[in-house]
């Protein structure tokens, strides 16, 4: 028995490569932070979508406290251990009959971690059933290890690069990973897994966080940031530092930075790949 998961899904994670649905926040704390979502955006006038979606918690102390709570931290101890960076953020909203989707890939291509330990916890904030979406994951294939991705840049494709496995693969069987808004799913780095369209006549809207050990290094040039969230540091990046006014002037210098080394990273790997 874990701290949050229990031994049959720590089991699961480690054989299928990934555990869902597991509970973290109330249908009405999701509520609450969807609100907290969809005001910003209005106030904005445009919403986090791609281009606009990564490292949130670098601008609301709502989306940090997510990414430090208990609910979710106490299951990815569970399969990192005690020392964990956020060393990512994405968020990929559907629209009610949105024809975006997530491409088949692996969360590891272009990150450049050393060891690649990664695990992405992805929390809705709106109900995320199959209609909607919501990930559909190849069990087991994250002991294939790397696969080699293309790229594909159509318009509806929602991945910043469309990263897309580019050889192939065994998906005669495949698992969906519904969620409510308010559960969670964690997946590993290596597992390959895709999402469909929104078909429903409500917004599918989840925060996608990736955690790594904070004995992991990317082995980009460029010196990336990441939020120290449990235990100890082991100074392989420069520590953000949590937003206190939301989308105020620091913070958004802040993120802008963290932003931008993210993406000179991923830019360096994909030129490598
Ligand atoms: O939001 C989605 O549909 C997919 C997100 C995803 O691929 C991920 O979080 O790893």
């Amino acid at each position: 028995m874990g701290k949050k998961l229990s031994q049959d899904q720590i089991e699961h994670y480690k054989e299928k490569g990934y555990v869902s649905p597991v509970d973290a926040f109330t249908r009405e704390q999701a509520a609450g932070y969807l609100k907290e979502l969809e005001s910003f955006e209005a106030s904005q006038g445009r919403q986090l979508t791609k281009g606009f979606n990564f490292k949130p918690h670098l601008l609301f102390p709502w989306v940090d406290s997510i990414a430090r709570s208990p609910a979710v931290l106490d299951a990815v101890e569970d399969i990192l251990g005690p020392d964990i960076l956020l060393f990512h953020l994405s968020v990929w909203p559907k629209n009610a009959h949105d024809s975006a989707f997530i491409n088949w890939h692996q969360d590891a291509t272009y990150f450049g971690l050393a060891p690649s330990t990664q695990l992405t916890v992805w929390v809705a904030l709106s109900d995320a059933p199959v209609e909607a979406g919501c990930m559909e994951v190849v069990p087991g294939s994250q002991k294939l290890g790397q696969l080699h991705h293309g790229q594909n840049h159509t318009d509806n494709i929602l991945l910043s690069k469309g990263q897309t496995v580019d050889v192939p693969f065994d998906k005669s069987h495949t698992e969906f990973m519904p969620v409510s808004a308010g559960q969670m799913s964690l997946h590993d780095t290596f597992l390959v897994h895709a999402s469909g369209p929104n078909t429903t006549d409500h917004r599918r809207v989840g925060l996608g966080f990736s955690f790594i050990p904070a004995s992991s290094r990317c082995t980009s040039k460029t010196r990336l940031t990441a939020s120290l969230v449990r235990g100890k540091d082991h100074g392989n990046f420069d520590l953000e530092t949590p937003p206190v006014v939301a989308n105020g002037e620091a913070e958004r210098a802040l993120h802008a930075e963290a932003v931008r080394r993210f993406r000179a990273s991923n830019d360096e790997q994909a030129a490598a790949y």
